[in-house]
């Protein structure tokens, strides 16, 4: 099965020249905004592999809107990543939203500005809202549920936010290379969004990019291979990289970040205040999918390996064989083809499987 979905996935590779992926537009309670609408994105879909460069933050500078977008404290926000600006590559491309091999976590941060639109980007103090990784009970990660809902990752704005200018970074991180030292890629943009009717919430702690994990944080640098199929974190569940997302306290909003002990005395009347908690927003509207006319993607023809046949038939003098060629197969138990690669080098993805990868 495994090997199936790996030989698949190479046959899709082959025929782009980038499988990545550009969070590029928001959509707020249901209703999609313009493309690039209030964003810093960048042009490429190049995913930026160095935590400790200042293109951590907001990716490298590409397109920047001047525009801050108004988001109400408690809505369904969904993001939307496409394989390119503006979502298919091409007509029928398999690799969008992203392809299904960049497996990893989704994480929202937010840092308050004064004026999200000219803000720079850096000495930031970040904290974040809403993250995934992966579920242990359905097998999937975030970019699981993300390739599911056609590109969209929903999570709810935090009711107690302090209204006003923040600026807002959605991080995905693929880690099907993620074993190596600087193997793992972050796909990032910044949206420069205005948070109105909001509480007082302001967080107690919070982090910079870069500096908010190192490149070793067992979140980043992962195999994510392990003989179940599961992340394979010295045995430990995935832990997602950086802080826990804040909770907005009991009664609304109330800063949980004032943690002094007077503070503490009046907590008695907590109970009456939280039966005025504004009740959450249950809206169970899910974004409007793209509209692509694109056909769904028959995986009833899974192709066989070509090695069985190859293997089969005329065994090949390894000698003649040329280098690979980039994203194709390069190694694996059975695997009797080229094991050097033309472009890339040759990165384990499993037992079965190695692939020339950039
Ligand atoms: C943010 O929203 C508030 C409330 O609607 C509005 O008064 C303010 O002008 C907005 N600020 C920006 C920068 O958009
Ligand atoms: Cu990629």
């Amino acid at each position: 099965m495994k090997f199936q979905v790996q030989a698949l996935l190479a046959a899709g590779l082959a025929a782009t020249a980038q499988a990545h992926s550009i969070f590029q537009k928001i959509s707020i309670n249901g209703v999609e905004q313009a493309q690039l609408a209030g964003f810093r994105a960048p042009t490429s879909n190049n995913p930026i592999m160095d935590v400790t460069s200042n293109d951590i933050i907001c990716q490298v500078d590409g397109s920047k809107s001047s525009q801050v977008v108004d988001v109400p404290a408690g809505a369904q926000v969904s993001t939307y990543w496409g394989h390119v600006i503006g979502g298919e590559q091409y007509a029928g491309d398999v690799d969008n939203p992203i392809a299904a091999s960049h497996k990893g976590p989704i994480a929202i941060y937010l840092a308050k500005v004064d004026n999200a639109a000219t803000t720079p980007k850096t000495g930031l103090k970040w904290f974040k809202v809403a993250h995934e990784g992966f579920n242990t009970a359905t097998k999937k990660w975030a970019v699981d549920t993300l390739i599911d809902a056609k590109g969209f990752w929903t999570f709810t704005l935090p009711k107690c936010l302090a209204s006003g200018n923040y600026l807002m970074r959605a991080e995905l991180i693929a880690l099907h290379s993620a074993y190596d030292n600087l193997g793992a890629q972050f796909y990032i943009s910044c949206v420069q969004i205005n948070v109105t009717g909001g509480g007082s919430f302001s967080p107690s702690s919070t982090v910079s990019f870069p500096g908010a994990y190192p490149q070793n944080d067992p979140g980043v640098q992962i195999s994510i291979y392990g003989n179940t199929g599961q992340p394979d974190n010295n045995g430990k569940a995935y832990a997602i990289p950086g802080p826990a997302p804040i909770t907005c306290p009991a009664g609304g909003s109330t800063p949980t970040t004032t943690t002094t002990t007077k503070a503490a005395t009046t907590l008695v009347t907590t109970t009456r205040a939280a039966t005025t908690t504004p009740k959450p927003v249950t809206t169970t509207t899910t974004p409007k999918p793209v509209t692509t006319t694109k056909a769904p993607v028959t995986t009833t023809k899974a192709p066989t390996p070509t090695t069985t046949t190859k293997a089969a038939g005329c065994p090949t003098s390894t000698a003649a064989q040329a280098a690979q060629t980039l994203y194709g197969q390069c190694g694996g138990v059975l695997w009797k083809g080229p094991t050097t690669c033309a472009q890339g080098t040759c990165k384990l993805q499993n037992a079965y499987y190695s692939q020339c990868l950039n």
